[in-house]
């Protein structure tokens, strides 16, 4: 195919870069293989160099020593695209690996919480995965990569995972067929390793603390033990940041994706709303919904995004985007910054962490020293008047009752007879011991709010007003008064100019906060404490996803920050491939 050709020419650059300068962590380092080698080991060596010999692409044939297999922890795509590429493992190997690394973690050990569900047919998709790379080749990047979902993206119930949200009211219930997103990960071979936890129905019930669903309970971080994950992809955060699976995907309305990620390490892409499709997504707000990766390193996420965005007749705002969908990993320049000029609104900045402001501001220099321009301040023109609007409140508390109700009038089947958003709440109250539980999970006042909405004129005038306030006076305005290629922000305020504009985001790990920060009370999760991660978010204009990947990539590979501190000890499973080539 010519997709893996292309690939894998790129592949050694990326993998040198990958390498270089990045501080390989010593005591806590997961995989120590040259202790787990086993006779076993050596003998499914042998064996995947028989069947790499076997007219398998043009590897060379020399012995490859067991500490060859990635640490999947930090393990890219690349690698292990070229592990499988190479017959080093096949991806029923990875998937035991996860399956293995997700059980360590999710309800034992620091009970983490990510993982809802795992997929009961993936390891039989990975078998017919490996045939088909074996007879017919890869079909590019992500041929049998395990990726999780959150679990409001739709797939096949047939398969036997559910799609709830993190509800008991969507349990059992059958969708219609695959979320788009979903279905174009498939065709580009990826395994749907399983389904993360979340902020119930993506944080749209009420005053809920992140990660909390009723079907999932309470989600936590990897860095600070209890840790708030932020969300409402909070298990989709935690799942990629320890590698309980190569990448996960989020969904954002307002931070969901950009939140989770900058609190758990990671590279995140809240795409521009109508980038990707939302058909099969359970929704909050067709105006401001995207789904977008959310992954340990630039070049996965962009990996993942080009195999996800695109048209789709489902979803009508993505025909508003350019016909042709870039190969975003044709942006992957370590000279992305140089000669690009980059804003910093600092109004935004009010009530953040001094440790956070110190931390962004000293990237700026970074930044500079790749050769960028840096513009500070850049402040919103109308900032006063959009610190003031309440519109986006009407528009997602009035798009909410209207897009569940479409999405559940559009289910085969719901065992539990719930039909719309009223019977929900009346699902909820009848179920509270599970769904409303105390002491710190009892509200649904957002869901009660939005059934009393009705699309009227003050609605339609709060969408025009969100358009105008966050884009044509907002984002645009800035970027054109500054002659600005993308605005910089700390990932902690990042996401509501953004919102409102259904404009992109990229964040990436920024840095951490210092081991005598205090440590927060748990109630139930810390807000924050010692190695703290936060990020680090470029914004620019509609369908600007290209050239922010680029500036991301940069200052990624300029700074290698994610590193520099790892989960605390027992939140990184010990579970590695030479366990399971091993094992064999
Ligand atoms: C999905 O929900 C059904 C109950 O309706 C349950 O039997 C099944 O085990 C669930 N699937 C998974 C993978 O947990
Ligand atoms: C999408 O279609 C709906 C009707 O199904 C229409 O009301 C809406 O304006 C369309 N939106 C776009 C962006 O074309
Ligand atoms: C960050 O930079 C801004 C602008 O130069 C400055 O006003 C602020 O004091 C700095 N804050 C910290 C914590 O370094
Ligand atoms: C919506 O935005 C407009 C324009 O700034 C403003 O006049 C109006 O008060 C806002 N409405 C709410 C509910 O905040
Ligand atoms: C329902 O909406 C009406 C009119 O908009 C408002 O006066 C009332 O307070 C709302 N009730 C609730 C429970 O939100
Ligand atoms: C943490 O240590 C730094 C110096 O290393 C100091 O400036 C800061 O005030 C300390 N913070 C707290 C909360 O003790
Ligand atoms: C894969 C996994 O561990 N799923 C669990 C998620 O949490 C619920 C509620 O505790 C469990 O029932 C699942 O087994």
């Amino acid at each position: 195919m010519p997709d893996v050709d292309k690939q894998s020419a790129r592949m050694p650059l990326i993998r040198e870069r990958h390498n270089e300068g990045i501080a390989r962590p010593a005591v806590n380092a997961p995989g120590n293989f040259a202790m787990r080698l086993t006779i076993g080991s050596l003998f499914a060596l042998f064996l995947a160099f028989a069947w790499a010999g076997m007219g398998f692409k043009q590897e060379s044939a020399r012995a490859p020593a067991p500490s060859q297999f990635p640490d999947l922890y930090e393990a890219s795509i690349t690698d292990l695209q070229d592990g499988l590429q190479k017959g080093l493992f096949t991806s029923v190997d990875l998937v035991k690996a996860y399956f293995a690394r997700i059980e360590e973690v999710n309800l034992q050990g620091p009970t983490l919480r990510a993982v809802i569900e795992t997929n009961p047919s993936a390891l039989k998709q990975a078998a017919a995965l490996d045939l088909e790379r074996h007879t017919t080749g890869a079909r590019g990047p992500l041929h049998g990569i395990p990726i999780i979902l959150k679990d409001n993206i739709a797939t096949l119930a047939s398969e036997g995972m559910n799609t709830t949200a993190g509800s008991f009211a969507l349990l059992g219930s059958v969708v219609p067929r695959d979320a788009h997103v979903a279905a174009k990960l498939r065709a580009a071979g990826a395994i749907l390793l399983g389904k993360a936890n979340l902020s119930e129905w993506a944080n749209f019930r009420g005053n809920v603390p992140s990660g909390f669903s009723g079907r999932g309970g309470q989600t936590s971080g990897p860095y600070v033990p209890l840790g708030d994950p932020c969300g409402s992809s909070s298990g989709s955060g935690v799942a990629s940041a320890i590698g309980l699976a190569a990448a996960a995907l989020g969904s954002e309305t307002d931070g969901s994706i950009v939140c989770p990620s900058g609190m758990n390490n990671l590279v995140g892409i809240k795409p521009t709303v109508g980038l990707t499709s939302r058909d099969g997504v359970i929704p909050i707000s067709e105006h401001q919904d995207t789904v977008g990766p959310m992954a340990r390193s630039v070049t996965d996420a962009a990996i993942i995004l080009s195999a996800m965005a695109g048209r789709d007749p489902r979803d009508n705002f993505t025909l508003a985007q350019p016909r042709v969908v870039p190969d975003y990993t044709a942006a992957l320049d370590v000279n992305g910054l140089s000669g690009k000029r980059l804003g910093v609104p600092r109004k935004f900045f009010e009530g953040l962490n001094s440790v956070v402001v110190a931390t962004f501001n000293a990237s700026l220099e970074t930044m500079k020293g790749l050769g960028a321009t840096i513009v500070d301040p850049a402040d919103f023109p109308d900032f006063e008047e959009f610190a003031a609007s309440n519109n986006e409140s009407i528009v997602l508390s009035t798009d909410f009752k209207v897009d569940v109700n479409r999405y559940i009038s559009e289910l085969l089947e719901v065992p539990t007879g719930v039909k719309n958003l009223a019977g929900l709440i009346a699902f909820n109250t009848a179920h509270a011991a599970e769904e409303l539980v105390p002491p710190f999970w009892t509200d649904q006042s957002q869901f009660i709010a939005s059934e009393n909405t009705t699309v009227d004129q003050a609605f339609f005038d709060a969408v025009a007003a969100d358009k105008d306030l966050g884009a044509t006076r907002g984002i645009d305005a800035t970027l054109q008064a500054f002659g600005l290629d993308a605005l910089l922000l700390p990932t902690d305020v990042s996401s509501g100019p953004a919102a409102i504009a259904g404009y992109p985001i990229i964040t990436v790990p920024l840095g951490f906060l210092p081991p005598n920060t205090t440590l927060a009370p748990a109630r139930p999760t810390r807000s924050s404490g010692p190695n703290q991660p936060f990020g680090l978010s470029f914004l620019g204009t509609a369908f600007s996803e290209f050239g922010l990947v680029s500036l991301a990539f940069a200052y990624e590979q300029a700074t290698h920050t994610r590193l520099q501190v790892l989960a605390f000890p027992e939140a990184i499973p010990k579970t590695q491939l030479a366990d399971i080539v091993g094992a064999k």
